[in-house]
């Protein structure tokens, strides 16, 4: 799994920037971006759907790995390569049900505990965070700090993905803590020009 995630996990979230998910996929694709994750929280199931098979096009195209937040059925329905769950979310098991032995199903902890947990479970990768402090996440726990990561690194066999108010000067430094890929939202999306923030941090990850 480590050979198939890129060290930029890149998060396709609108928040309240007025870009549509099909824009921002095109720009972090443009930039470089060879995976996006699909998270939209204000969405119907069925603009979701709309914008995961539009985001779907794109990333085959780019020969770039996609991934839906929370929904497997969307996940399967769109042909995604994958799902990313939440604590709160149906289970790894009952995900790959739905998705395929073949699906990577990446889940959110917060502690060394629940990284645990989760590779026990089966998940693919594991998200790790908040790293940074962050606005983007409703009810977002306190920032842990990059002695988080290195706590999970140490913990688990599985891929990290570490997120959470991470930035293109900082992702380097997440990086260097043990973390596979850095996962980025706002920086991205809310970026002038999210194309060359993409550009910016693979630069500096290089
Ligand atoms: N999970 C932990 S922090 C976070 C999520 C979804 C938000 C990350 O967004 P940003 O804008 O990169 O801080
Ligand atoms: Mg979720």
């Amino acid at each position: 799994m480590t050979s198939r995630l890129p060290p930029l996990y890149a998060i396709v979230d609108p928040l309240d920037t007025g870009r549509t998910p099909e824009a921002l996929a095109t720009q972090l694709l443009a930039g470089g971006a060879r995976l996006l994750q699909l998270r939209w929280k204000t969405a119907s199931a069925r603009e979701l759907l709309a914008a995961a098979m539009a985001i779907r096009a794109l990333t085959l195209a780019e020969d770039a790995l996609f991934l839906v937040n929370d929904r497997p059925d969307v996940a399967a329905a769109a042909g995604a390569d994958g799902v990313h769950l939440g604590q709160e979310d149906v289970p790894v098991a009952v995900a790959r049900r739905v998705l395929g032995p073949r699906a990577i199903v990446g889940v959110s902890t917060h502690d060394v505990g629940e990284a645990r947990a989760a590779e026990d479970a089966g998940a693919d990768y594991i998200g790790v965070g908040p790293v940074y402090a962050t606005d983007t996440k409703a009810r977002a726990l306190a920032p842990r700090g990059v002695e988080l990561v290195r706590a999970v690194r140490i913990a688990v066999h599985c891929p990290i993905v570490a997120i959470g108010g991470i930035t293109p000067e900082t992702a380097r430094d997440v990086r260097a803590a043990g973390a596979d890929a850095v996962a980025m939202i706002a920086a991205l999306v809310r970026a002038t020009d999210p194309e060359a923030a993409v550009r910016d941090t693979l630069h500096r990850l290089a």
